[in-house]
């Protein structure tokens, strides 16, 4: 298992409904993550700055921002598009994190 982090850009003002939205995940999107091995995956938020931090545990060789070629994944981004800081594709720009301290 690999722990690996990377943060997003939540549009200003849009804290309520990025957490109402999470707190509804589509069903379909939470079995693909746990069908791709995702596993313990949080998302925190730095409210000074809108940063998103995701964590997340990853048995397989895809994190949750590689399943993109996948329809619901597409239909996911594009519904969260309005209240996230995307590509052109509707991905949310994500930005590997490095780990620089860990501690069992
Ligand atoms: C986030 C973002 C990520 C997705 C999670 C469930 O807002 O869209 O890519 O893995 O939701």
């Amino acid at each position: 298992m690999e722990k690996i982090a990377f943060k997003m850009q939540l549009k200003p003002g849009c804290r309520e409904e990025y957490k109402r939205r999470h707190e509804a995940l589509w069903p379909e999107i939470r079995a693909l993550l746990k069908e791709n091995g995702i596993s313990d995956y949080t998302i925190f938020l730095d409210e000074a700055s809108d940063t998103l931090f995701a964590v997340q545990m990853l048995a397989g060789n895809s994190s949750s921002q590689a399943l993109g070629a996948h329809e619901v994944v597409q239909k996911w981004w594009a519904y969260m598009a309005d209240i996230s800081v995307t590509n052109p594709d509707n991905s949310p720009v994500s930005i590997p994190l490095e780990k620089v301290f860990h501690m069992d």
